[in-house]
């Protein structure tokens, strides 16, 4: 079995399911690769040196230049807030290294297509972690909707809500700041609607979107003063994809009881599919047989289901961090073949385009196309 070393840049919420799914994947899937937790990076050296420690990594290092520079690193993993991805990736990919990275690709349409035209010229497999693409209940809709069980797709209505910002007290943390994450709500969960629309029913060619801030001043993390807040705490979009297909999209922050509400309907002319991620092993089918038969619930957790053999027995349920371990599983098998592993950074600028002709139709407050949004923004060039 050959091994390939992975460095994991940023040790956070998601630096945290990465590394699960890096331990996980060879004990569960036949990749033909044995992940090495070689090394993770993080600026913070005593808790970088933690973090290291409890997700089992080999190294830790403290300069992601030093790291990704590294000849012995195979896979740079970048879960870093959306400010240094660019850097990042430019680099991981001058060093002609595997280039996995947390979504949304960039800050600006401008960073992400530098960063693809950085892995298409050095020739390297890259991946965009939308994970969600990979909960079986949502790969089986994939599924089904190829095999045209829906027929002509009609529309496509996704929400994603939480509500962990509602106090105005949350400090204002690097969520909130433009500068640090591009966008809000738009970016961090309206960006994972948007790309299982286009997964699930195609690109988008034009939207109208308006974007909003509840709470426009929080107190600083420091405890030393407040701070702006000028990013969106809820977003929501109109669209109209290329195939013909309607949709909308709405993110917020501030749905009161929403954790992590991840919820789709797409109907088509013969049935539709319903999946909610707080039930995240169920898809709700219905197809249309003249009978009023209405929806059924699978439950996606047979052997027959998308990367379910690789686990348990029917039933025996799949949680979030699966999604993970499944997106590097992928990204294995790419290595293996050789075939570009799917969401590539290619997906990414286009889902960074939807973001920018959201906020542009926010601003104009009239329909806006996605193929025109320019390069714009606070990019680095
Ligand atoms: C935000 O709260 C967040 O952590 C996103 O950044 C993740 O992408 C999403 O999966 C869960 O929520």
């Amino acid at each position: 079995m050959t091994s390939l070393n992975v460095a994991l840049i940023g040790y956070q919420f998601m630096g945290r399911a990465h590394s699960n799914a890096w331990r996980q994947v060879g004990r569960f899937f036949d990749t033909g690769y044995t992940p090495v937790l070689k090394v993770v990076c993080g600026r913070n050296s005593a808790e970088v040196e933690k973090a290291a420690n409890q997700l089992g990594w080999e190294e830790h290092a403290t300069r992601w230049e030093d790291v990704v520079a590294r000849p012995d690193i195979d896979i740079v993993d970048i879960c870093t807030p959306g400010d240094s991805h660019l850097p990042i990736a430019l680099a991981a990919a001058a060093a002609k290294k595997v280039v996995l990275c947390e979504k949304p690709l960039a800050n600006t349409v401008a960073e992400a297509e530098q960063m693809l035209a950085a892995v298409e010229r050095a020739g390297v497999l890259n991946m965009l972690c939308h994970n969600y693409r990979r909960c079986p209940a949502v790969a089986l809709a994939k599924e089904i909707i190829d095999e045209g069980q829906l027929g002509t797709l009609r529309h496509f209505r996704g929400s994603y809500l939480q509500d962990w910002i509602v106090d105005p007290q949350f400090p204002r943390v690097w969520r909130l700041e433009k500068a640090r994450a591009g966008s809000g709500a738009l970016g961090d969960i309206g960006s994972h609607s948007l790309d299982l629309a286009r997964y699930l029913v195609g690109d988008i060619a034009e939207v109208s979107g308006f974007l909003h801030t509840f709470v426009k001043e929080r107190p600083l993390p420091s405890g030393d003063g407040t701070g702006p807040v000028d990013v969106d705490d809820a977003a929501y979009a109109h669209l109209r994809f290329e195939n013909g297909a309607l949709g909308s999209v709405e993110a917020s922050r501030f749905a009161t009881g929403r954790k992590n509400y991840n919820t789709f309907e797409i109907n088509g002319s013969k049935g539709s599919v319903r999946f909610d991620l707080e039930r995240m092993n169920e898809l709700e089918l219905y197809i249309e047989d003249g009978k009023n038969s209405g929806f059924r619930t699978i439950l996606a957790t047979d052997a027959k289901h998308p990367y379910v053999a690789a686990w348990w027995p029917p039933g025996h349920i799949l949680g979030y961090e699966h999604s993970f371990t499944h997106t590097v599983a992928d990204l294995l098998a790419a290595v293996k073949t050789q075939a570009p592993p799917s969401p590539s950074f290619a997906d990414g600028v286009a889902n960074q385009r939807v973001l920018d002709a959201i906020e542009r139709s926010s601003e104009s407050r009239r329909w806006e196309p996605v193929s025109s949004s320019p390069a714009r923004g606070n990019d680095r060039r």
